[in-house]
């Protein structure tokens, strides 16, 4: 009998308490590959960093009303109760609407707060300013920014496609090549929104590479394909996908491998966009040598690879890391326009996938039907930002922007509010995020540890984690339904969103609009009503809410284990047509052309990466990629047992090729430091040959850790985004280009300073200094 169960979106655990603590989680016994992120839990919850009480920050406190003094981030707090917490901020939220309006909030909130279907920080946090006026939310993501916005003008909704991926069995039946760009990143497998109940991917992907599947992983790191792939391992200069891409498409053409069938039956646009691969309009032939100017990758290399795709069937799997990057809306177009030139979209095991590797469910599992949600109310203010430009927004009020071919303002944000996300791990540029941050009025965030996010808001609120309330987990695109009992009681005053909501919206008259009379066990038990109902009508049959919540996890059919992406619309594209202005594959939109825009006209166009075109490689020599950790999900729980273990000195590690770092006099295990003219951080060096030449690769999520006295406020733990550009893929989607971004690299010789960010700020008492 399994007991204490938890879910998070790295999959179900098993929860060991004593003494009312978390003392560990394990990995569901069921789970074929459970994930060892696991083991930040009891850590971090019972780390020095938790957030115990409510705090203001003390310059915010000192100040009259809309002028706070002192600078966030570098400021103390003073612990306060609940109640004067509340009471302050019911009287702020009142005195900014009364003042600006409504239009004057910001709670974009982006973030992946936590799994659970109830306690969803952004969810109780939107239904409660929806009770008072509503707010200026963000749209879109920074997982796949370009791929939202560009994919249904060219094929369809990008969340569709994914939803609708070849599923991988199938291509382990019937591909013979799969060419990942920017690999399957094992590490990410780990983790799904909202949660997983088995990690499938895995043994699916071993399944493709056992039955002869043939895999090329086009990626500067080697392990962003699974060793058992035995992938052959190409590694193009970061941002010169594009490029591959054209010279494979050229060889194609040169040598008739396309096929002009399928071209004329399911495309639009090819011989504009042939114009321009031949050289014809612009004197400039992409082919293979070209590519291989671009690139790095040897030119016959490409064309001995362009003959291997058409020579049988193949999939092209191109993550979404790749649009994460400086004109990012081109590898994915040039990514459609390659797999319909082969014809093989709609094939079991050919065309095309983008994401694979962005959770542990595509390709390999969907959901049945939709659970029961916490119903986040309407929003009376529709005004909304590109998720990626918060600091610009903050900076530029009143200021003008494209968007998706619209032409847009900047609203004039005096309050912000954060719950469940950390800009200060996830935006670009954080010297410049840091600038922004100072500007509004007032900050709020809702957290359970310190992190630099909490650390630049003046009221900080403590919230319980997973295991300290009660909820049940089901994830956006998994088959599981997964209980969340409360396990122990949240620490110090922390208390979940919910209780924090219902008072504030007490303080402001609308407790009853916010809460319908409901407890947390209430609404849990009408959401699982509603999951029940939506299981019966397709035939599932689930306990009731009591039976559900003591026992272990449930596991509903595969809706589509067969899948085949875009096989309907290709045995009769008529009766079938896409969602796309022509109906069909777009390779040339008349629509994007239209929008005029210079950072993404109407077909796939190669553009160099930004800091390359400006010459900075002279500076800068090295490519920084900054993907997703392995050991942990983001930023979160970084000061748990697991992140911490895999530290140098305390530092996030950063890879380096053998001769990037002898020219360096690096030795793994060094302490380094990454600088250019945005910023610096230090980092423990990890000597690799698993990293291509010239490339340096530091994880995500370490908590930042700016050291005020250092040049350019040095973070001091390894927080790559003060080394990324504040500068988008480009103004159709406006997505976040964090991929793209040179960097130099030094041994740091002097004193190393402690990291401090795993400690509490400093508190004082009110009117002391
Ligand atoms: N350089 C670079 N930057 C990147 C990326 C990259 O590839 N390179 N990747 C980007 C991508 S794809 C993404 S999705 C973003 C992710 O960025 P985020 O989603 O902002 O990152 P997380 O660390 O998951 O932040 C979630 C925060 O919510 C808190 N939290 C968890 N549960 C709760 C809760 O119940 N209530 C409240 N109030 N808080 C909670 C956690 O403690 C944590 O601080 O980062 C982006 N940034
Ligand atoms: N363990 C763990 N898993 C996660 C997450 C996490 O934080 N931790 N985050 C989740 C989230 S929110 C997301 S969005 C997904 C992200 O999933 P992805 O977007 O697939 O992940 P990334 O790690 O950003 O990028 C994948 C790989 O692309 C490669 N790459 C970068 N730039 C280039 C380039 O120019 N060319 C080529 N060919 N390759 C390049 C890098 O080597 C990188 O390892 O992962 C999810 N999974
Ligand atoms: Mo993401």
């Amino acid at each position: 009998m399994v007991k204490n169960l938890t879910s998070s979106h790295w999959g179900p655990g098993i929860v060991s308490v004593n003494d009312g603590r978390i003392v560990d989680v394990a990995a569901h016994p069921d789970d074929p590959s459970g994930s060892a992120i696991n083991g930040n839990i009891a850590g971090s919850l019972n780390g020095r960093a938790r957030i115990l009480r409510p705090a203001i920050r003390k310059g915010w406190l000192e100040g009259d009303p809309g002028t706070p003094r002192g600078e966030r981030g570098r400021d103390v707090f003073v612990e306060v109760s609940w109640d004067e917490a509340l009471d302050r901020l019911a009287v702020e939220i009142e005195r900014v609407r009364n003042v600006y309006g409504n239009e004057a909030i910001f709670a974009g909130s982006y973030g992946w707060a936590s799994a659970g279907r109830f306690h969803h920080a952004q969810s109780q946090l939107k239904r409660f300013l929806n009770t008072v006026g509503g707010f200026v939310r963000s749209e879109g993501n920074y997982s796949y920014q370009a791929a939202l916005v560009l994919m249904p003008h060219i094929v369809m909704n990008y969340r569709e496609q994914v939803a609708q991926a070849t599923r991988w069995p199938v291509i382990a039946q019937h591909a013979d090549l799969v060419v990942m760009f920017g690999g399957v990143a094992p590490r990410n497998m780990q983790v799904s929104d909202g949660g997983l109940s088995r990690h499938r991917g895995y043994d699916n992907l071993r399944a493709c590479a056992n039955a002869g599947v043939r895999f090329v992983n086009l990626s500067p790191l080697r392990s962003d394909g699974m060793p058992e792939l035995n992938a052959e391992w190409l590694s193009p200069q970061p941002g010169s996908d594009t490029a591959v891409m054209m010279g494979l498409a050229h060889t194609l053409l040169a040598e008739g491998l396309h096929d002009r069938a399928f071209l004329d039956r399911y495309t639009v646009g090819f011989d504009r966009f042939a114009a321009y691969l031949t050289g014809e309009t612009d004197g400039t032939p992409k082919n293979a040598d070209w590519a291989e100017q671009k690139s790095g990758i040897a030119a016959n290399r490409i064309r001995d690879l362009a003959r291997r795709m058409a020579g049988g069937r193949t999939m092209i799997a191109t993550a979404a890391g790749l649009q994460r990057a400086d004109y990012g809306e081109q590898p994915l177009w040039m990514t459609v326009t390659l797999a319909a030139m082969l014809g093989q979209i709609g094939l079991p095991g050919g065309g095309y996938t983008v994401g694979y590797g962005v959770n542990g469910n595509i390709g390999n599992m969907e959901r049945l039907f939709a659970w029961g949600s916490f119903p986040q109310g309407r929003n009376p203010v529709d005004d909304f930002i590109p998720v990626a430009m918060t600091s610009e927004m903050l900076l530029n009020p009143g200021g003008g922007y494209r968007f998706d071919g619209s032409e847009r303002i900047f609203p004039d944000i005096r309050m912000v509010w954060w719950a469940g996300g950390n800009p200060f791990h996830h935006h670009q540029d954080l010297n410049r995020l840091r600038a922004a941050f100072q500007k509004p009025e007032t900050i709020i965030v809702n957290e359970m540890n310190w992190t630099a996010t909490a650390r630049h808001a003046d009221i900080v609120l403590p919230v319980a984690a997973p295991q300290e309330r009660l909820d049940f987990g089901g994830g956006k695109s998994d088959n599981g339904l997964i209980p969340m009992p409360a396990l122990v009681p949240p620490p110090g005053e922390a208390r979940s969103e919910y209780e924090t909501f219902a008072e504030l919206a007490a303080r402001l008259g609308t407790r009853a609009a916010f809460t319908e009379g409901k407890s947390t066990e209430d609404w849990l038990r009408a959401m699982w009503a509603v999951t029940r109902r939506n299981g019966a009508d397709t035939g599932v049959e689930l306990p009731d809410w009591d039976a559900f919540i003591s026992g272990d996890l449930i596991q509903v059919p595969d809706p589509s284990p067969e899948q085949v992406f875009l096989a309907d619309f290709r045995a009769d594209p008529d009766a079938n047509p896409l969602p796309t202005p022509s109906g069909r594959i777009e390779i040339y939109s008349e629509t994007i052309a239209g929008f005029g825009l210079d950072d993404c006209p109407g077909h796939a166009t190669w553009r160099a990466p930004r800091d390359v075109a400006d010459g900075l490689a002279d500076a800068y020599p090295l490519y920084l990629i900054s993907g997703q950790p392995g050991t942990r999900l983001h930023s979160q729980l970084d000061n748990g047992a697991y992140s911490r273990s895999m530290k140098i000195e305390g530092r996030e590690p950063v890879l380096v090729h053998p001769d990037d770092a002898a020219a360096r006099d690096i030795v793994d295990g060094d302490v380094v430091e990454l600088f250019n003219a945005r910023g610096r951080c230090l980092a423990g060096a990890r000597v690799t040959d698993d990293v291509a030449k010239g490339c340096v690769f530091l994880w995500t999520g370490a908590w930042y850790d700016p050291d005020f006295d250092a040049e350019h406020h040095r973070d001091r733990h390894g927080n790559p985004n003060v080394l990324t550009h504040d500068l988008r893929t480009s103004s159709l989607a406006q997505g976040p280009a964090a991929h793209s971004a040179l960097v130099q690299m030094r041994r740091f010789d002097e004193p190393v300073p402690e990291v401090t960010v795993f400690d509490p700020p400093t508190f004082v008492a009110k009117g002391d200094r």
